[in-house]
C-alpha cells in the first residue's frame, strides 16, 4: 500500500510536534482520546465576580482587587480595540500568512515556530482531535531576530531545504525530514514567550545596535534582495511586499492595556534585561496551560478576544502537592489535570473544591481575567481562542515582585534598583523613593519562599514537561533555596537531568 501522501503542512507540523514534545511519538498525540470527552461545565459552576470596565475606576480596582490580591472578570476592556476587528484566523491569514509563531520549545530549550499558516490549517484539521493541540504562546510577537536562513525565506530568496545550514537537523536522536525546509524555525533566545519570564533573553527586547536582526511584523526587511534571476519570484516578492505594507499595523497596535494595569515597573530594568511579559496566545479546544504559579510574584492580566477558556484558580499558600500532584501515567496538560485532578475537587459535591478555595471560571470572548500573584492557576480553551496577556509589577504587588526577584534573578533586580536610584536622584519624585524605601525595609527580609511551581508550562508543548524530572520547564523562576534560577544554570540542570534519564532508562532496559 502507497503511503499516506506527506505535504509540506503535515512535514511542518509533524517536525514542530517532534520537537516541542520529543517524549510523545507522532502517533500519541491523541492515544487519550480526550477529543471524544467533554470538558464543559455547568454554567452555574462559574461564580466569580465580573466589573464593568467603565464602571470600575482605577482607584476603586486597586482596592477591592489589586490590594486584596482577589481575583476578577473585567468586561468591556477591549472597546475601541483593534483586535475587535483584525483578530481573526481570516486576518491572521491575510497579515500573517508566512510569520512564524512560537508553540513551544524544544529539549534542548531552543523555540519552536510554526507559520500562521500551518498553524490554522492545523488548528481545524488534525488539532481537532490531538488530546493537547499546538498552541501558539508567542512573546515576540513585537520584533524578533531572523537567522539568516529566515530571512532568505521571508524574502523568499532560498527554497532550499539546506539541511546543512539549519543547526536544528544535526540535532541526534530526532526524526526530523532531512528535505523538510523549514517553516517551524527556531531561532535561540530569541523570543521568551514562555509565561513567565521563563526565558529571560528575550527577543522581544534584542539590543537595538541588531538592526538588520530585526523584524517587526508587517514590515518588511529591507535590502534582502530575491534570487538574481528569478523574475517570477521577483514578482512575487513584490506582491507579497505589497501585502506586508498593507498590512502594516501590527499585533501590538491592536490592544491597549487596561487602566488598572498600567503600571510597569519592570520597564525600569530596560529592555535588555526586562523578562518577556506579554504574549500573544492563540489556540485550539483542550490546548492550554498547566497549573503553575506566574512568575517573580508578578500578577496577569488575560483578555480573550475570541472562544472560551475554561479556568481554576486556587488561593495563595496551599500546598503545591494538593492542587499539582503526580499525574501519572499522563502528562502535565492542562487537559490532562482536568480530566485527572479536577474530578477529586469536585467529588463529593465539591468536598476538596471548597475547602481549599477553588475557584472556577468560564471565560467569554471579551473578557479580562485578572489574576492576582501567587495563584496557581490552570487554562484550558473550549474551543478555539484568540487572547493577549500580560504580567505586571505594580506598586502594589511590588513588594512581592521585589523579594522573589531580589532571589531568583539578581542581576535584574540590581538594575531595577540601580534605576529607581537614578530615576530618584532625576527627579525627586516620591514614586521613586517609596519604592526604594520598600526595597531598604525588605533588605532583611529572608528570601520568598514560595512553591516551587513558580513559573509556568505555557504552551501545551511547554507544559508536558517530565513528570518526574523535578527540573522540568515548570520549575521555579522563583526562590528554590539556593539553586541558581538563570536561564543558563536551569538550562544545565535540565540537560543534566535529561542526560541521567536517559542513562537510568538504558541501564534498567539492559
Ligand atoms: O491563556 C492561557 O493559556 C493561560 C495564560 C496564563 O496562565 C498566563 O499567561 O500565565
Ligand atoms: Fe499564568
Amino acid at each position: 500500500m502507497q503511503p499516506p501522501l506527506m505535504t509540506r503542512h503535515h512535514r511542518r507540523i509533524r517536525r514542530a510536534k517532534l520537537r516541542a514534545r520529543s517524549e510523545l511519538d507522532i502517533f500519541q498525540w491523541n492515544k487519550h482520546d480526550f477529543a471524544e470527552k467533554d470538558f464543559t461545565i455547568p454554567k452555574h459552576y462559574d461564580t466569580l465576580e465580573r466589573i464593568d470596565y467603565d464602571k470600575v475606576s482605577r482607584e476603586e480596582f486597586i482596592e477591592r482587587f489589586e490590594e486584596k490580591n482577589l481575583p476578577v472578570v473585567i468586561r468591556g476592556v477591549m472597546e475601541g480595540w483593534g483586535a475587535c476587528k483584525n483578530w481573526n484566523s481570516e486576518t491572521f491569514l491575510k497579515k500573517y500568512y508566512s510569520q512564524p509563531f512560537k508553540v513551544g520549545e524544544d529539549d534542548d530549550g531552543n523555540n519552536v515556530y510554526v507559520k500562521m499558516k500551518y498553524f490554522l490549517k492545523y488548528a481545524v484539521n488534525e488539532g481537532l482531535k490531538d488530546d493537547s493541540p499546538l498552541y501558539i504562546f508567542d512573546s515576540g510577537f513585537v520584533k524578533r531576530k531572523l537567522t539568516p536562513v529566515q530571512k532568505r525565506r521571508i524574502s523568499g530568496s532560498s527554497s532550499s531545504s539546506s539541511s546543512s545550514s539549519d543547526p536544528k537537523s544535526k540535532r541526534p536522536g530526532k526524526r526530523l525530514n532531512a528535505s523538510d525546509s523549514s517553516g517551524d524555525e527556531k531561532t535561540k533566545d530569541q523570543d521568551s514567550s514562555v509565561v513567565g519570564f521563563k526565558r529571560p533573553r528575550s527577543g522581544s527586547s534584542s539590543p537595538s545596535g541588531s538592526k538588520k536582526a530585526i523584524r517587526i511584523y508587517g514590515q518588511r526587511d529591507s535590502g534582502t534582495g530575491s534570487r538574481a534571476g528569478s523574475s517570477e519570484r521577483d514578482e512575487k516578492n513584490e506582491k507579497s511586499r505589497k501585502r506586508e505594507e498593507e498590512h502594516a499595523s501590527t499585533l501590538l497596535d491592536d490592544f491597549s492595556v487596561p487602566k488598572y494595569f498600567k503600571d510597569d515597573l519592570f520597564q525600569l530594568a530596560g529592555d535588555r534585561r526586562r523578562p518577556p511579559f506579554r504574549w500573544f496566545v492563540v489556540g485550539g479546544a483542550r490546548s492550554g496551560t498547566g497549573i503553575h504559579i506566574d512568575p517573580l510574584g508578578t500578577s496577569a492580566w488575560n483578555t480573550l478576544t475570541s472562544g472560551h477558556k475554561r479556568w481554576c484558580l486556587f488561593p495563595p499558600g496551599i500546598p503545591k502537592d494538593i492542587y499539582d500532584p503526580s499525574m501519572k501515567p499522563f502528562d502535565r496538560e492542562a487537559v490532562s489535570w482536568f480530566h485527572h485532578v479536577y474530578p477529586r475537587f469536585a467529588a463529593n459535591d465539591f468536598e476538596l473544591g471548597k475547602k481549599y478555595g477553588m475557584i472556577e471560571v468560564i471565560q467569554k470572548p471579551g473578557e479580562t481575567m485578572f489574576v492576582p500573584g501567587g495563584w496557581p492557576h490552570i487554562v484550558m480553551n473550549l474551543d478555539f481562542t484568540i487572547a493577549i496577556t500580560q504580567n505586571f509589577c505594580s506598586p502594589t504587588n511590588f513588594e512581592s515582585v521585589w523579594l522573589n526577584t531580589r532571589h531568583a534573578r539578581p542581576k535584574l533586580a540590581r538594575k531595577f534598583r540601580s534605576e529607581l536610584e537614578r530615576l530618584y536622584k532625576k527627579t525627586g519624585r516620591c514614586f521613586y523613593k517609596d519604592l526604594l524605601d520598600k526595597c531598604r525595609s525588605l533588605a532583611y527580609v529572608p528570601m520568598l519562599r514560595m512553591s516551587t511551581d513558580d513559573s509556568t508550562s505555557s504552551s501545551s508543548s511547554s507544559s508536558s514537561s517530565d513528570s518526574d524530572g523535578d527540573l522540568s520547564s515548570t520549575e521555579s523562576e522563583s526562590d528554590i533555596g539556593e539553586i541558581c534560577m538563570c536561564h543558563k544554570c536551569k538550562k544545565k540542570r535540565r540537560k543534566e537531568a535529561r542526560r541521567a534519564n536517559k542513562e537510568k532508562k538504558s541501564s534498567s532496559s539492559d
